[in-house]
């Protein structure tokens, strides 16, 4: 509409680019999504917050912007949103799934570079990204070398803050996440003018594991056979997660899982019972990388979980909620962070008994490691994870990026370890 091409305007994106973009992803989501057959009725809403999500919700950022709220931008899960919460201010999730603006991307980082860095630093150079445009502080990470090193390119085009995330798990790991934790406190305190509080921070882990305990119904529900939705779907939710205002998301999870509910029970689902069952293990899709996906799911399987931060490794763990202090829940928080078993930790032996329990649980007849192409810490531990797994469920490892020109190649792995499976 015109009143969403203004505030594209003003936000100084590039609009004729920025057309081509919605285009491209209007045409590819109707190829992968809406070619779906027994699709949940709660999907309606995903469908509507995808076909808006430069839209509506930039004008819900742009209002809170207009009654003075902060929006953070980040890339990463280590970045505890219940404080930015507590702070009054909105996060969203920045880090992106497609193609665009890799030229511009190259001057700034090296072409061996993963897809997902490119994408987010094209987005910015190609001026895409709302979400972006509208974030008034953007939080960085020392998580990968590739991360942490673009950022220092990236500070000079946005306005940067990088979290020290520490190596280990350490006892002086922990310490120094915790200071950490405490220095982003104090950074969004001042960004907002608003002081954290008990009061504010206890609601704000409330909210937070409230979105995760929906999600974690909604992963708990895919161990039924016939699996009950699609993985391209469920994938979709997590990557909605990121972005979409908390409150009404967790309402209409709490919904759709209502809905899965009857299914399971009347022993429906999205695919045959029997059709192979595959879980999904790695690096993060951010949206709207759904190539993958679709690609294996249009091979005869379904996918039935997801082992990645855009998936069960942001919503597994809670906060403990029984803090009362500020101090008391700012350790709470700590504690749960430092359970993520990102890659980039050394050593990560946590995330191979995730891996194996999550296929165990949820029936995983195969296990797909997903490596962004030039990503070194998921390629390395798909190698460990193949050892780890062996002689408990069949394991493949793939490596790829955004582009489509692999699809091929793709379905012809991915067909022959379905029939092995
Ligand atoms: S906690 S997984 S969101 S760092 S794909 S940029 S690792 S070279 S994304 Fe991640 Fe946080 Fe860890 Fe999760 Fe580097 Fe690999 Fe690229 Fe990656």
């Amino acid at each position: 509409s015109d009143a969403h091409r203004e505030m594209w305007e003003r936000l100084n994106l590039d609009l004729t680019a920025h057309d081509g973009l919605l285009e491209v992803l209007g045409k590819f989501y109707g190829d992968i999504y809406m070619s779906q057959d027994n699709r949940l009725k709660g999907m309606e809403y995903m469908d509507f917050v995808l076909s808006e999500v430069h839209g509506l919700r930039i004008k819900e950022l742009q209002e809170a912007k207009a009654q003075g709220r902060k929006v953070v931008g980040t890339f990463c899960v280590f970045v505890p949103e219940e404080l930015t919460l507590a702070a009054d201010a909105v996060q969203v999730g920045l880090c992106a799934g497609a193609e665009a603006g890799s030229d511009l991307a190259e001057e700034l980082v090296p072409r061996n570079t993963c897809a997902l860095i490119k994408s987010f630093i094209g987005f910015k150079l190609a001026r895409l990204c709302p979400y972006l445009e509208s974030s008034d502080l953007v939080v960085g990470e020392t998580t990968c070398d590739g991360k942490k090193k673009a950022y220092e390119a990236f500070a000079d085009h946005a306005p940067l803050y990088v979290m020290e995330v520490p190596q280990t798990k350490s006892v002086s790991a922990r310490e120094l996440w915790r200071d950490e934790v405490l220095r982003y406190m104090a950074q969004v305190e001042k960004l907002t003018g608003v002081t954290i509080t008990a009061e504010r921070l206890r609601t704000a882990i409330k909210t937070v594991n409230d979105r995760r305990r929906a999600l974690q119904r909604l992963t708990a529900l895919r161990s039924a056979d016939p699996a009950p939705i699609s993985g391209r779907d469920a994938l979709l939710i997590n990557q909605i997660s990121f972005y979409d205002d908390p409150h009404r998301f967790t309402y209409k999870i709490n919904e759709l899982c209502d809905e899965l509910e009857l299914r399971v029970q009347a022993g429906q689902g999205v695919a045959p019972v029997g059709t192979p069952r595959l879980m999904l293990s790695g690096c993060p899709m951010a949206v709207p990388n759904w190539k993958l996906p679709y690609v294996i799911e249009s091979s005869g399987a379904v996918i039935v979980g997801e082992e990645s931060c855009i998936g069960t490794r942001n919503t597994r763990d809670l906060v403990d909620e029984s803090g009362e202090t500020v101090a008391e829940m700012v350790d709470a928080l700590v504690d749960r962070y430092m359970k993520i078993d990102c890659a980039c930790f050394t050593p990560n032996t946590d995330r191979q008994d995730n891996v194996a329990s999550m296929a165990q649980t949820l029936k995983a007849d195969g296990v797909i490691n997903y490596s962004l192409m030039f990503c070194q810490p998921y390629a390395h531990e798909a190698m460990k994870l193949e050892h780890f797994l062996e002689g408990t469920v069949p394991t493949m490892s793939l490596e790829t990026d955004y582009s489509m020109e692999d699809v091929e190649q793709l379905k012809t792995r991915i067909e022959a370890f379905v029939e092995m499976v």
